[in-house]
């Protein structure tokens, strides 16, 4: 099972010799980011730095920062093997005789223990803090220059909706601004925003919380895509095969979060105060997201475990630590993708893109117009809808080969032919949209063209060589003497 707690995945990753220990004193203004950004961008370790200046909390960063790290967090040896298991759960083949059908009882049984556990303690309350609860204990980072302020970058924001209980986390950066008072950064288009327009309507308050570490899978459920209504403690429940156990907070008791977490910042929202202004903020798009407005987070009570360490991380220009939780996603997401739109074979969200400027998306072409309808179901689905550029391409094309795909898009395109633009919602992170969050999307067709989409002469035949002229060419490589 994937580590329970984030000491646990501390010390498994110290074992394998993933992560460094660094004594000398840094500050958490500036100087951790650069030091981060050098060593994710070199593929190097996990950093433990132990003495933050202003801090007496170490400070845990890059724990996710290579593919091998992404998989030891969901314990597996590759993102294809989780994306397997999704596929069967969403998917799941009927057993037709006796004998299926008993083979399938275990399977159902741990099923159904999955969701979420509330248990009576938990470590991550061994110590409270509430009228005496201040921010600024923690190391909090100030990532780049121009920041508004200093950060929590890496907590996942527990939420539920006042109507149906239905729980959410969602991964939400939180603007310190005093000992007792932060802003939450939802966009729009996330669970947690939805949520709070619900209190809003009722005129209620919203009690929310923000766990720091926690099982090591955790901070990845907080970034998935998972549509509306579906609760991310059963999806971790079911990728480390074990219910998530969570304990109900101290000052917000409609609230459980989870019991091994390092920290949780418990609090509220009033959703009739005003909002404060919030940013700039060094995003992952590489650029500062421009100030704006959101809600007040009113601290309550900050409980924390003996000990604990403070889990961070820094965005900017990719590649990034978050680079390694998106890849996680592209994978494990596709068979969710293909259930809406099935004329995905694979896809990919290149590193160049910061997730939501582009997507190569690979069909097998069988009518005309079938790229179009491909990118029309992708601006409808989910998160992906929010995809600025799309490029899609026949089945023989590599799209995790960013050239592959660049060779075939610039040879196969009538620009006026086979570009469609189309207006929508668009990332709150995108710079370039005339308004934020709203713009302009634009698909490109680099597929071959058939008969029925205009193309009136033949389509040629790409260049390849016969498989058994190759085979020949290999086994004669060595006479060739080159
Ligand atoms: C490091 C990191 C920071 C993020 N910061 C924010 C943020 O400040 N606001 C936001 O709305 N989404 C942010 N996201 C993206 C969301 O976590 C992600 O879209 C998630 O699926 C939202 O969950 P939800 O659909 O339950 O709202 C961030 C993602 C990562 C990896
Ligand atoms: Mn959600």
């Amino acid at each position: 099972m994937p580590a329970a707690d984030l000491q646990t995945f501390v010390a498994q990753l110290e074992q394998r010799g993933w992560l460094k220990r660094i004594q000398a004193e840094v500050d958490p203004i500036l100087e951790i980011t650069a030091i981060a950004d050098r060593v994710v961008k070199a593929g190097g370790p996990a950093l433990l730095f132990e003495r933050v200046k202003g801090s007496r909390f170490p400070l845990l960063i890059n724990t996710f920062g290579t593919q091998q790290r992404m998989c030891l967090a969901l314990e597996c040896n590759d993102f294809a093997e989780v994306a397997a298991r999704v596929k069967n759960l969403i998917k799941p083949e009927m057993p037709t005789t006796l004998m299926e059908k008993l083979k399938k009882l275990p399977e159902l049984a741990q099923l159904s223990s999955l969701p979420p556990k509330i248990v009576r303690r938990g470590i991550c309350q061994e110590v409270v803090h509430t009228a005496d609860a201040d921010l600024f204990t923690l190391p909090a980072l100030k990532c780049w220059p121009e920041d508004g302020g200093r950060y929590i970058t890496l907590g996942a924001v527990f939420t539920k909706h006042p109507e149906t209980g239905e729980r959410n986390v969602g991964m939400y950066r939180v603007q310190l601004f005093e000992p007792k008072l932060a802003a939450m950064h939802w966009h729009v288009h996330h669970d947690g925003a939805r949520h709070f327009r619900a209190y809003q309507t009722r005129g209620e308050k919203m009690p929310l919380a923000v766990a720091l570490g926690g099982p090591a899978l955790l901070p990845y459920v907080a970034t998935c895509p998972l549509p509306p209504g579906i609760d991310e403690c059963l999806f971790a429940g079911f990728l480390q095969g074990r219910a998530l156990e969570l304990v109900p907070c101290v000052t917000q008791p409609d609230l459980e979060v989870p019991a091994t977490a390092e920290f949780v910042i418990e609090g509220y929202i009033d959703p009739r105060e005003e909002l404060i202004l919030e940013g700039p903020f060094g995003d992952h798009t590489g650029f500062y997201s421009l100030a704006d407005y959101y809600p007040r987070f009113h601290v309550t009570a900050i409980t924390h475990r003996q000990a604990p360490l403070y889990p961070t991380t820094v965005v900017g220009k990719p590649p990034m630590e978050d680079y390694w939780l998106g890849k996680a996603t592209e994978r494990i997401f596709l068979p969710l993708l293909q259930m809406l739109v099935p004329d995905i074979i694979d896809y990919a969200l290149p590193l160049f893109g910061c997730f939501h400027n582009c997507a190569f998306v690979k069909i097998r072409k069988e009518y005309p117009y079938q790229a179009r309808r491909v990118m029309h179901a992708i601006w409808g689905a989910g998160q992906m809808a929010l995809t600025k550029i799309i490029v899609v391409v026949d089945e023989h094309v590599d799209v995790h080969n960013q050239d592959d795909v660049l060779f075939h898009l610039c040879a196969n395109i009538d620009p006026q032919r086979d570009i469609e633009f189309v207006h929508g919602p668009l990332d709150i992170l995108d710079h370039a949209t005339p308004f934020c969050g709203t713009g302009s999307k634009m698909g490109i067709d680099a597929t071959r063209k058939v008969p029925g989409e205009g193309q009136v002469r033949e389509w040629p035949q790409e260049l390849t060589l016969p498989a058994e002229v190759e085979a020949l060419v290999n086994r004669r490589w060595a006479e060739y003497g080159l």
